[in-house]
């Protein structure tokens, strides 16, 4: 076969084709002897198409998966679509088209037209579509053991409320106080909404980090997010009354700093405190406090007086009490003892409000700001001259001891509000009965009634179909759409047979996506319409060999799939505790300087790119941008840089297309088993960047010395090129007269006799300074008389030597020889 010029257009989809056809990259579940199961996060598909980020995520993903199939294991890689929820549905609105019709089309261009241009392994038949009834049942079933378990609840609670999107929002899905998906501002609500109790998990989500091999900076934002907090409760007593306030302080060691105290305006005594004269002003105080954002609250330094006063337990002081709400109800109890001097926030503060500032950490410069740091005690009494963490413990051990607190913690992680008041997503399934719920009957969770009035739907009736509605768009009121469908609304009740109500509100996405891995490999098992997930091929495939991903969602859905496996592994559904053996997070790629958006106009298609230069040059300039962990900023000229490479390996592989020999020089063959130990390093760690780095110095010097390059040469570099670019090594490979599949070969053992360098440079030096360098065999090297002689020989050193006497040499064996001689 003639060579022609390197054209992707005409080898991508022919390849595509056989592959597909051979079932090349097919694994079947059953037999496979050395599973490995590689996962890379399913997209939302929910905008035009997949952008060049989504390449470099897959493209990396999937490099590393082909690579360990290289190594003999039988590589699982299942891809799907997170196509319900909030994105989804809010595109939807936007494109006026009917969020199931607009899925059924965006997937289909994603598959078609998309990732399956990738030349990905991606074994179509184990998709996954979250949205699907036969998925989104089993998601119901998930939210039904959870309830058994007692694991969700209903409650009421101060919740956050996106005004633009119109529903509550989870923790995590709110970014300092702003709306994760809209980027609105979000609002507090006082709202009964259904709760996994994830804190449940806490201590376990943590302790388990040390036992998963995940990238550092993932498992630090779990640990920061879940937050544990060791700190000191006090009761401070109220003055002239029986009450007391408890406050939580991780510093105990400031306590004789407090000047005032503060309460949440939702505290229990923020009213009952405040005296005749203030209670006006307080209730006005409480009532504005409530129409603000948590992030808005803990900036601004706003507050009231209650006219109320309490007694330090050390000090025996008056401090003043104050409702503000940068206190915040949900978090310890809900009240502090402030303390200017040495928190920024209760500085600023006393500021505001002309409230005494003392010192009573030394150290920094109390006028100009709090010194949060540590330091001796002062003006502590007793315990001056301690530093801050002897300080802690002494006085926590004196609160103690004298009955007036104890030491305690305080987690971050509140738990995960599941419900959603919006249309596309799976229909929370219970069943509320007004009948039972006034008997104080309800379905029994571990032997008792727990939530009167509610009952989870019968497993015989899932999927709790969600109906199609032509006027899905979310009301506003506080309720889901399908509370005005009656059809939707009327069941029985599963307790008492009388006329009840379903709930209507849809669970959170995070719920979908944390268990999508479980299902793929069961998908085609002869029970999938049985079972969530079989218990034999989830035994051998799971948990997670490699997970790779954004970091963006180390805190909610890698928290969340923790957690939902944890509580599956309790109630016995699955072996193991957690989901991912081994996750790595990759960076962003940003197009001109900047994330890329559809409002800012600098969303990169990779269709475009793959039209003129190919999947595998797009793939692989993505993984050349730099580190994988780090990402980097795409540019559209050079794409071509990478395109030209190919070439470059398309020429050099058809110059020695023909030539039959099996022997190739030393120099290539340390070349190529250098290259071997090189890249095989590189991408066990995901170093992408600089293998293709050593790709392309092999290429050159390959090119060069082309007369010396062999067959076995060629056939082991198109074999580990394969992983990067598996539509032209698989094209070349038959080129050069294979008949199977480059992907079906073993990835090549490096020969380490060959590594050792046959060779030694020596320095020749005449008095100390650089005359020549000598090439001798590294058997010779000991051999000094045989190395001077040589030395001796060279033009430049002859010169230099001139007449003069040599007085002695130095040799360093195998590195310099010096030769001395007069001046
Ligand atoms: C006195 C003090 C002195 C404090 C000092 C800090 C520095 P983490 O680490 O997040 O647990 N705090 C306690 N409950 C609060 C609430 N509900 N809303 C707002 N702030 C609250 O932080 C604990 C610290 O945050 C506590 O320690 C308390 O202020 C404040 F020099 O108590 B500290
Ligand atoms: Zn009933």
């Amino acid at each position: 076969m003639e060579f022609d010029r390197y054209d992707p257009s005409k080898i991508e989809n022919k390849w595509r084709k056989v592959w597909e056809k051979n079932t090349t990259f097919k694994v079947d579940l059953n037999k496979a002897k050395k599973p490995f199961y590689n996962l890379m996060m399913f997209p939302y598909p929910s905008g035009e198409g997949l952008h060049v980020g989504h390449v470099y995520a897959f493209g990396g993903s999937d490099t590393y998966a082909r690579f360990k199939r290289l190594q003999g294991f039988d590589v699982f890689e299942p891809m799907g679509f997170d196509s319900f929820g909030i994105h989804s549905e809010n595109y939807a609105i936007k494109k006026g088209i009917h969020p199931k019709d607009l899925i059924d089309e965006t997937t289909t261009y994603f598959r078609e037209e998309q990732l399956k241009r990738l030349g990905a392994l991606f074994d179509w038949d184990h998709q996954v579509i979250t949205s699907d009834p036969d998925y989104y049942k089993w998601t119901q079933w998930i939210f039904i053991q959870l309830f058994k378990a007692g694991l969700a609840e209903r409650k009421k609670s101060p919740v956050d409320w996106c005004p633009s999107c119109k529903t509550v929002l989870a923790n995590e899905q709110v970014v300092n106080g702003y709306c994760e998906r809209c980027n609105s501002q979000v609002v507090q609500k006082e709202l009964e909404q259904w709760f996994f109790k994830i804190t449940k998990y806490t201590e376990k989500l943590l302790k388990n980090l040390d036992t998963i091999d995940w990238s550092a900076t993932t498992k630090l934002m779990q640990k920061n997010w879940i937050g544990k907090s060791y700190g000191t409760e006090i009761d401070f007593k109220v003055k002239d009354s029986k009450e007391k306030i408890r406050v939580f302080t991780t510093r105990p060691d400031t306590i004789f700093g407090t000047t005032f105290m503060v309460i949440a305006p939702e505290h229990d005594l923020a009213l009952k405190l405040s005296t005749a004269k203030y209670s006006e002003a307080t209730v006005a105080y409480i009532a504005e406090s409530k129409k603000v954002s948590e992030v808005e609250r803990s900036q601004a330094k706003t507050g009231v007086f209650t006219g109320a006063y309490c007694i330090n337990p050390v000090t025996g002081e008056d401090i003043p009490i104050w409702v503000a709400d940068y206190v915040l109800s949900g978090y310890g109890t809900g009240a502090i003892m402030a303390v200017p001097g040495h928190d920024q926030r209760d500085w600023e503060f006393a500021k505001v409000n002309k409230l005494n500032i003392v010192e009573v950490i030394s150290g920094g410069d109390i006028k100009k700001e709090a010194f949060m740091g540590e330091g001796k005690l002062v003006n502590s009494g007793k315990f001056n001259g301690l530093g801050s963490v002897e300080g802690i413990n002494n006085i926590s051990d004196y609160i103690e001891s004298s009955k007036i607190g104890k030491r305690t913690l305080n987690y971050h992680l509140r738990d995960w509000l599941i419900s959603r008041q919006r249309y596309w997503g799976p229909p929370i399934p219970m069943i509320y009965c007004d009948f039972c719920a006034r008997r104080g009957k309800g379905e029994k969770v571990n032997g008792q009634v727990k939530q009167a009035g509610w009952y989870s739907v019968p497993e015989k009736d899932l999927p709790v179909e969600l109906p199609y509605l032509k006027d899905y768009q979310p009301k506003g009121k506080g309720v889901s759409p399908l509370a005005s469908v009656p059809d939707f609304l009327r069941v029985n009740c599963p307790g008492c047979g009388q006329k009840a109500r379903r709930e209507t509100d849809v669970s959170d996405t995070f719920l979908d996506s944390s268990w999508y891995f479980m299902r793929y490999p069961s998908t085609r098992s002869a029970r999938s319409g049985q079972v969530p997930f079989e218990p034999g091929i989830t035994k051998k495939w799971l948990p997670v060999d490699m997970y790779i991903g954004g970091n963006e969602h180390a805190v909610m859905h890698l928290l969340y799939t923790r957690f939902i496996t944890m509580a599956l592994h309790d109630m016995n559904h699955i072996d193991f505790e957690e989901p991912v053996k081994k996750f790595r997070a990759h960076g962003l790629i940003i197009h001109q300087g900047a994330k890329m958006s559809k409002s800012r106009g600098n969303v990169v298609n990779p269709n475009e790119f793959m039209d003129s230069y190919g999947a595998d040059a797009v793939r692989m300039y993505l993984l050349f941008i730099g580190p994988y962990e780090l990402g980097g900023d795409f540019s559209d000229r050079a794409v071509v840089g990478m395109y030209r490479f190919l070439g470059r390996v398309w020429q050099f592989v058809g110059k020695n297309s023909k030539q039959q020999r099996n022997n190739a020089s030393s120099q290539i063959t340390t070349a190529i088993n250098k290259l071997i130990s090189k890249v095989e390093a590189d991408l066990e760690s995901l170093k992408f960047n600089t293998a293709i780095a050593a790709f392309m110095e092999f290429t050159n010097l390959a090119s060069k010395n082309s007369e010396d390059v062999d067959q076995t040469t060629i056939k082991k570099f198109l074999i580990i090129l394969s992983v990067l670019a598996p539509f032209t090594t698989e094209e070349l490979w038959q080129r050069i007269g294979q008949k199977d599949s480059v992907h079906i070969q073993s990835w090549p053992k490096v020969e380490t006799d060959s590594l050792i360098e046959k060779e030694a440079t020596i320095v020749v030096q005449v008095n100390g300074k650089l005359r020549g360098t000598l090439k001798v065999a590294r058997s010779k090297i000991s051999v000094q008389k045989s190395v001077e002689g040589e030395a001796m020989d060279l033009e430049n050193v002859k010169k230099y030597l001139g007449a003069r006497k040599v007085k002695k040499t130095i040799y360093v064996a195998g590195k310099v020889l010096n030769i001395v001689v007069d001046d």
